[in-house]
């Protein structure tokens, strides 16, 4: 809805209240035609038992359709009879129980949004989470009312050979005129937003797969015939989640057929519409030759999120849009886990802690800052965060902690048993876990209704005469915030490893800190050890504890816990470039500290034993968690010193970078496997550091394996180093890289989007003059999200030093895109506006154009609601 003067309104969820209507069955006919789709629906509509509303009107919601005709039981409506608004029709009286019949037309091939039924290239598909059913007819858009869906599809035979829906295919057949249809019936009630329907020219890949009770399940992945060779991946992916989540959940799959779809204009990654996910090209093709290390990793991710889905989310539904971390949170847990089941714990753990820590944690200190249960909202769509994904994960996951896996399991047990078929509330979930624990959360609730991120401050003290160590904790409790119940995962380490707890004998324990304050004391502990503290993030808080450089560089090397190890080398490098900052800023030399360099070389020279985890902890951390780290973001000092600190480690260790360069070279051609991987990241690691150092031979080498690589990881970190080279000799190399790359993959959309991310990351100077080129370039489109993520994205969120350069132009930059895509396509919008809410970060000059273009962007007339929400809650 375009907001003229009113302003959109709050939906709280203290005012939810029950359905006064239920739809048991939906009946649809969706007829597409050349400009247009016609859609007839007929609803078994009933009162709700269970609520209390007596009225006699009926209130449906529908944006964007043209009304033909709309019918009680078979007798048409008076005009007189109903009412309608941008979004909403309202019949004035209705029976308690009766058959609603409407026609209405919509215009896919208009719909920019891409939400609704929409066109991409040249397959109709829909989206309908969370609330884009409302823009294929009228309806009780929302998701505690569940209903059996029937649909025909009736399309052009030659255009449209395909005709999908959810469930199972009841019947088809042919029609005059070179058209076809087919109806499609879904067993399972389901809420609207999980409908999808999809009409196109696809090719498709078969597969199956066999149920633990020995049901055959036919797969089926449709692509665009060009995509044939790179499904592999994501059919593989499926496969190992459906047994994954047969052996640790107890889950099994529900229909006999398993389809998705990939269209190439999408808003998000995926959408587990009930046996038809459809999803963003980005997130299920892979092959080798087009995908990075990392995109694969992406794609079996995504592909088991959404599958997983299927129970935490379809099955058991979410009762309002407050409870969306209901599904999104622990089906993230779930995927994660089983992301990490499938390759390494720890790089797993990394990963989504580095995401939590610079996304999350500022998304939570700043102006859209919710709880993983928000109270209230103007637009759903701007919801979709890390918060309620990536922290609701991580709420979970405490859970899990404090139960441990066997009571967590009977607990989700429980929890499926119990509301399959409902639509329920994070408080039924949590409630599960309580019966089958014993446990009161009501304390731990406290993560799901505050927003913030909690920072827990915590001391040691050593009594040796009564070997006695003790540890006070104290949650700093801000202002009307509830302490939290946090579980903090603890060893104590010596020189002689960790030492064993004398209450359990364990070298683990787990503390729950729930109090303001709070001291735990180990007895019998014989000497003072260095304390490990929240071993593998056992919860989403900041942790201050005064380590010094040298008990880092301890943990370093000593810890048991391998997050922990990885932990520590990213507080030594932190605390280190937090100190060259101040230099930085007052002019001084820059020196790299000895001690660095000598916790790499040791990390350096040992054999790994897992050479992801090796890279990992030889990488940096990012500019943008040195930013999150800052009280003022002083975006000059954090990109000069970490640029800095990489020559530095570069050419201090230039010989063993050579030689872990040298030593990984692929053997035998390419293979994806996690120890292949874990090798390319190493040796691709190695190869940034031998030309941040600017290596002599550094040239040859990147542009060698640009050239030879058999594999887009391998090419694209070579081309990536080399774009980024400030070396005057790099700069035609650079160029002629592009061009040929450019020619080599122009065919290939999703290679295209690397190729544009990579020039819009770069961070050499005239960032913006590259971006804005990349914007008028042939291949850029801004009505495909991919192409603006890849470009204005990331721009605007990865490169800081480009994006705030001193002019504000970046930010000028930004305000414009957004107010265009805002135009025809809201979510896109609100969702890149993000960097300019951050304005109260930075200092004065900086500070004060980002506020400016955020008070223009708000000042703009017709802006959408999506807009018109981040723009007003950060000013
Ligand atoms: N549930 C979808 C996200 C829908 C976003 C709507 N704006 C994908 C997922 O989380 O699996
Ligand atoms: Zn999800």
């Amino acid at each position: 809805m375009a907001m003229k003067d009113a302003q959109p309104g709050t939906i709280h969820l203290r005012d939810y209240e029950a359905p006064r209507f239920l739809i048991d069955k939906t009946v649809l006919r969706i007829e597409i035609r050349d400009d247009d789709a016609c859609v007839q629906a007929t609803l078994s509509l009933r009162r709700n038992p269970d609520s209390q509303y007596d009225g006699e009107s009926l209130e449906l919601y529908g944006q964007h359709l043209t009304l033909n005709s709309i019918a009680i039981d078979g007798c048409e409506l008076l005009a007189e009879e109903y009412s309608m608004t941008a979004e909403d029709l309202t019949i004035n009286r209705v029976p308690d129980q009766f058959e609603l019949t409407s026609e209405v037309v919509i215009h896919p091939k208009d719909n920019s949004s891409l939400e609704g039924l929409f066109k991409s290239r040249t397959m109709y598909c829909t989206q309908c989470e969370a609330e884009g059913f409302r823009r294929i007819t009228y309806y009780l858009d929302r998701p505690d009312v569940m209903s059996e869906f029937t649909t025909t599809i009736i399309a052009d035979k030659a255009l449209c050979p395909v005709l999908l829906s959810n469930g199972n295919l009841l019947d088809s057949g042919d029609l005059e005129g070179g058209r076809h249809w087919a109806t499609w019936h879904d067993p399972f009630r389901k809420p609207s937003y999980l409908f999808a329907m999809v009409a196109g020219d696809l090719a498709v890949v078969d597969d199956s797969f066999k149920t633990c009770s020995n049901r055959e399940v036919d797969i089926r992945l449709y692509v665009e015939p060009k995509d044939l060779q790179k499904c592999d991946h994501a059919i593989q992916s499926l496969k190992n989640a459906m047994a994954w989540d047969e052996k640790v959940y107890g889950r099994e799959y529900d229909l006999d057929l398993y389809m998705i779809v990939a269209v190439d204009d999408f808003n998000m990654g995926a959408m587990e519409n009930k046996g038809l996910n459809i999803f963003n090209t980005s997130c299920v093709l892979a092959h080798p030759e087009t995908t990075t290390d990392d995109a694969f990793k992406r794609v079996e991710g995504v592909v088991a999120h959404e599958y997983f889905h299927n129970w935490s989310g379809n099955r058991v539904t979410c009762r309002d849009w407050f409870q969306l971390s209901l599904k999104e949170g622990f089906t993230v847990f779930r995927d994660s886990e089983f992301s990490a089941d499938m390759g390494s714990q720890t790089v797993k753990r990394v990963e989504d802690v580095n995401l939590l820590r610079t996304v999350q944690f500022s998304e939570d200190s700043g102006p859209t800052a919710h709880p993983v249960q928000p109270s209230s909202y103007m637009e759903i769509s701007n919801f979709y965060t890390v918060t309620i994904y990536e922290k609701g994960a991580e709420v979970v996951r405490m859970i899990h902690t404090l139960l441990g896996p066997e009571l967590f399991r009977q607990g989700s047990d429980l929890y499926f048993a119990r509301h399959d078929g409902h639509a329920v509330t994070i408080e039924d979930f949590v409630a599960a876990m309580a019966e089958v624990s014993g446990r009161d959360f009501s304390q731990f609730m406290n993560w799901y209704r505050q927003s913030g991120t909690p920072r827990l401050s915590v001391s040691s003290e050593y009594d040796a005469e009564k070997q006695r160590y003790s540890l006070h904790f104290n949650q700093g409790v801000g202002d009307g915030c509830s302490p939290y119940h946090i579980p903090v995962k603890l060893g104590l380490v010596s020189d002689r490893g960790d030492l064993p707890f004398s209450s359990s004998g364990e070298t683990n324990q787990i503390i729950e800190i729930t109090q303001p304050t709070q001291t735990v004391s180990f007895e019998g502990i014989a000497e003072r050890p260095v304390p490990s503290l929240l071993r593998g993030f056992s919860a989403p808080i900041k942790l201050d504890y005064a380590y010094s450089l040298d008990e880092l560089g301890f943990l370093m090397s000593n810890d048991s816990d391998g997050f922990n190890r990885w932990n520590a080398g990213q507080q030594l490098s932190i605390q280190l470039m937090q100190g060259l900052m101040v230099d930085y800023r007052k002019g001084k030399a820059l020196a790299l500290d000895p001690r660095l360099k000598d916790a790499f070389t040791k990390v350096l020279i040992e054999p790994a034993s897992d050479q992801a985890m090796q890279a990992l902890v030889l990488t940096l951390p990012s500019e943008i968690l040195l930013a999150e780290l800052s009280e003022v973001i002083d975006v000059e000092a954090i990109h000069h010193v970490r640029q800095f600190m990489c020559r530095e480690l570069g050419s201090a260790l230039a010989d063993d970078w050579l030689r872990i360069y040298q030593a990984n070279q692929p053997q035998g051609g390419y293979r994806h496997n996690a120890e292949e991987v874990a090798r390319r990241s190493l040796k691709n690691l190695a190869l940034r550091y031998l030309m941040n150092a600017g290596a002599d031979n550094s040239l040859e080498f990147v542009e060698s394996q640009f050239s030879q690589a058999d594999n887009m990881t391998d090419r694209l970190s070579a081309l990536t180093s080399l774009v980024n080279d400030p070396r005057e000799a790099a700069k035609d190399l650079a160029e002629a890289a592009l061009a040929s790359f450019y020619q080599d993959w122009s065919h290939e959309p999703l290679v295209l989007n690397q190729w544009f991310q990579v020039q819009s990351a770069c961070k050499l100077p005239n960032g913006l003059d590259r971006v804005v080129r990349l914007m008028e370039h042939q291949a850029f489109d801004i009505h495909n999200p991919n192409k603006v993520r890849s470009v204005v994205g990331v721009f605007c969120n990865s490169n800081p030093i480009n994006f705030h350069c001193d002019n504000g132009s970046g930010y000028q930059f930004l305000a414009e895109n957004v107010l265009q895509l805002d135009k025809f396509n809201p979510q896109i919008a609100a969702r890149l506006l993000i960097p300019l809410t951050k304005w109260r970060r930075f200092e004065g000059a900086r500070s004060e154009a980002m506020h400016k273009q955020l008070s223009h962007v708000l000042a703009s007339p017709g802006l959408s609601r999506d807009t018109y929400e981040i723009a007003s809650k950060s000013l």
